[in-house]
């Protein structure tokens, strides 16, 4: 029997076009698999489309490709109906179809449909579908697609692959991080990969806005069953005060993470007057995954999230603490 990504091989072999898409929100791994991808399948002369609800968050400009990014759905659908069947659509390090966005449902009419997914939560949605829950991230799983496609991956998709793997494993240092993702690490670097600029440009380009909001937003640091969980929150005033984003709170979290006692870190963030996204952080055994379920989020074990409407962010905070705690007994 052929495995999944020899499948997924052939199917982008028989084809002329290949449209590509990845959650909303997309992180380093979402976005470095989808323009990774995006510039091996155009290596092999396939006419590609690379869809995003949103252009590229500044933090991830670097990444080559971003400029080929298409953001309106309208010339998606012409772009599909155009192919007249000789297009594949390949969904990148999405759990289920709801997290292609606000578009979702559209999108999902273009068909044949193949998902490459690491998520725990993943639907098994889609015609093809290639999940394997244990990987590091989705970029690993493309270079291995690339492998089974016998594709030449160039120095500008090992950088996103790269961007990728780092990022979704925290520098290679999740659970998840194998001797495969090591492999797969080393041989982006073969192929051009310098980790000291992708770190860089990754880590060490902040605004002065965003350590301000990083002060403001550490400020709010609540600690609760014996240091073990931590809360902390942003709202839209402090962004209005930095003049910075939401965007600019990406990677906080792992603050306080990082405090030996914490078991679970909570970030609280008001994404409007009515909306909350929660990020849930977790160390050891407690599977936050579930939490985030309960709430109808996803993610994985140690990383999940998600959205709630109509309450406080302390009503919010409320609301999850006992069930970590309950959680974090199992
Ligand atoms: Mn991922």
């Amino acid at each position: 029997m052929s495995r999944p990504e020899q499948l997924i091989a052939a199917e982008v072999q028989s084809k002329g076009a290949v449209l590509l898409a990845t959650h909303f929100n997309p992180d380093g791994d979402a976005l470095g698999s989808l323009l990774g991808l995006g510039e091996i399948l155009e290596g092999m002369g396939k006419r590609v489309v690379r869809y995003l609800e949103e252009p590229v968050s500044p933090l991830y400009r670097f990444l080559p490709g971003c400029a080929q990014v298409q953001t309106d759905i309208n010339l998606i659908m012409d772009f599909a109906a155009q192919a007249h069947g000789d297009l594949l659509f390949i969904c990148l390090d999405c759990s289920d179809e709801k997290r292609l966005g606000r578009h979702s449902e559209a999108l999902m009419t273009i068909q044949p449909l193949a998902v490459i997914d690491h998520h725990q939560g993943n639907t098994g949605f889609g015609d093809l579908s290639w999940i394997e829950k244990h990987r590091s991230s989705t970029g690993e799983m493309v270079f291995d697609l690339a492998e089974a496609l016998g594709a030449e991956i160039s120095a500008k998709a090992a950088e996103c692959l790269y961007t990728a793997l780092s990022t979704d494993t925290g520098s290679f240092q999740y659970e998840a991080t194998s001797q495969h993702t090591f492999t797969v690490a080393g041989e982006l670097i073969l192929r051009g990969v310098r980790p000291e600029v992708i770190a860089n440009n990754l880590y060490n380009t902040y605004t002065l806005g965003r350590l301000r909001l990083m002060q403001e937003v550490l400020a709010t640091l609540e600690m609760y069953d014996r240091d073990r969980i931590a809360v902390i929150r942003v709202t839209q005033k402090m962004l209005d005060r930095t003049f910075t984003t939401m965007e600019d709170t990406e990677y906080f979290i792992n603050l306080p993470r990082a405090v030996r006692s914490v078991r679970v870190a909570v970030f609280l963030k008001e994404i409007d007057h009515n909306l909350v996204s929660v990020s849930l952080r977790a160390k050891g055994q407690c599977d936050v995954s579930v939490i985030a379920a309960r709430f109808g989020g996803g993610g994985h074990r140690n990383a999940s999230g998600f959205r709630i409407r109509d309450l406080s962010l302390n009503a919010v905070r409320d609301q999850i603490l006992p069930l970590l705690l309950q959680e974090m007994r199992v």
